[in-house]
C-alpha cells in the first residue's frame, strides 16, 4: 500500500491567517485530505485529520513552550525520516526552560473521535542525560487527559537511540487528570491543546500539565495520527481487494 506522507501546517500570522501546506510523495486520497483540512481550517479552527504526520521538514509544526524560554523546541538536524527532527531541551532545576513540557494548539487540536484517531504515533529519541517519563496530554471541555508514560533512556549520549512508540487515546487508555467534568467524549470530541511531556506519577496541572524538571532532550519525529489496527488492516484489506478488482476487469 503506498502511504502518504503529507504534512500541513496552520499558523496564525499576528492579524491573519497563514496556511502551509508541504506534501510529499502525495496521492490522490492524500491531496483530498489536506485539502479538506485546509477548507475545514479556514478562519481561526483547526481539525486534526487522520493520517496526518508532522515530520518538521519545514519548521517547528506549531510546537511551543509559550512562556519565554532560553531552550524552546527547535527543528534540527536529520531525523529517521531524512528530515530535521524536533528538539526540545529542558535544564532541570527552576525558571524558564526547566521543565520538559511543550504543546501545539494548532493541527492537534479538533474531534479525535470523529476523525477516528485511535493513537499517535512519534518516534522519540534522547541525548539524556535525565530519564524522560514521555506522556501525551489532550485539553477540552472535559478537562486533561493524559496516557500512561514511556520511559526514554540514554545510554549513548553520541546516540538518541530513536525508537517508534505507540500512544493509545481510547477511552480506557487515557486518564482524567483534572480540570472539567472528566468527560472523555467531551475533551477527545473538542481537544483545544495537546501535549507532549515528561511526567512521573505525580501530575499537576493548569492551563499546562507542568512537566518534570529535568536536565534533558527530547527528540521527536514523525509524530503520526493513526486509526485503529483493526480499522488499518481493514482499509488494506479493502485497498487490495480494490486493486484486484481493477486487474480482473482489465
Ligand atoms: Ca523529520
Amino acid at each position: 500500500m503506498h502511504r502518504a506522507q503529507s504534512y500541513c501546517l496552520h499558523g496564525l500570522n499576528s492579524a491573519r491567517i497563514a496556511k502551509m501546506c508541504y506534501i510529499k510523495h502525495m496521492n490522490i486520497h492524500a491531496l483530498a485530505r489536506c485539502t479538506c483540512a485546509i477548507l475545514l481550517t479556514t478562519g481561526t479552527t483547526y481539525a486534526v485529520t487522520l493520517f496526518q504526520v508532522d515530520d518538521f521538514s519545514i519548521g517547528t509544526a506549531g510546537w511551543v513552550e509559550g512562556n519565554p524560554s532560553p531552550n524552546p523546541p527547535i527543528a534540527t538536524g536529520i531525523g529517521t525520516d531524512g528530515s530535521a527532527f524536533l528538539r526540545n531541551d529542558s535544564s532541570g532545576g527552576g525558571g524558564p526552560g526547566s521543565r520538559m513540557a511543550m504543546f501545539n494548539d494548532l493541527q492537534w487540536t479538533g474531534d479525535y473521535i470523529e476523525s477516528g484517531i485511535s493513537a499517535i504515533q512519534l518516534e522519540a529519541g534522547t541525548f539524556g542525560p535525565d530519564t524522560i517519563n514521555l506522556r501525551l496530554a489532550f485539553n477540552g471541555a472535559g478537562g486533561w487527559f493524559t496516557t500512561d508514560a514511556v520511559q526514554i533512556i540514554n545510554n549513548d549520549p553520541a546516540d538518541p537511540q530513536w525508537q517508534t512508540l505507540i500512544f493509545s487515546v481510547m477511552p480506557g487508555d487515557l486518564t482524567h487528570v483534572s480540570q472539567g467534568n472528566g468527560s472523555y467524549a467531551e475533551t477527545m470530541g473538542n481537544v483545544t491543546r495537546m501535549e507532549i511531556y515528561s511526567g512521573g506519577n505525580s501530575l499537576s496541572a493548569g492551563s499546562l500539565i507542568r512537566g518534570e524538571a529535568i536536565n534533558s532532550s527530547l527528540l521527536l519525529d514523525q509524530i503520526r495520527a493513526i486509526p485503529e489496527p483493526s480499522s488499518f488492516a481493514l482499509l488494506m484489506i479493502t485497498a487490495f481487494a480494490t486493486l484486484a478488482r481493477r486487474k480482473r476487469t482489465r
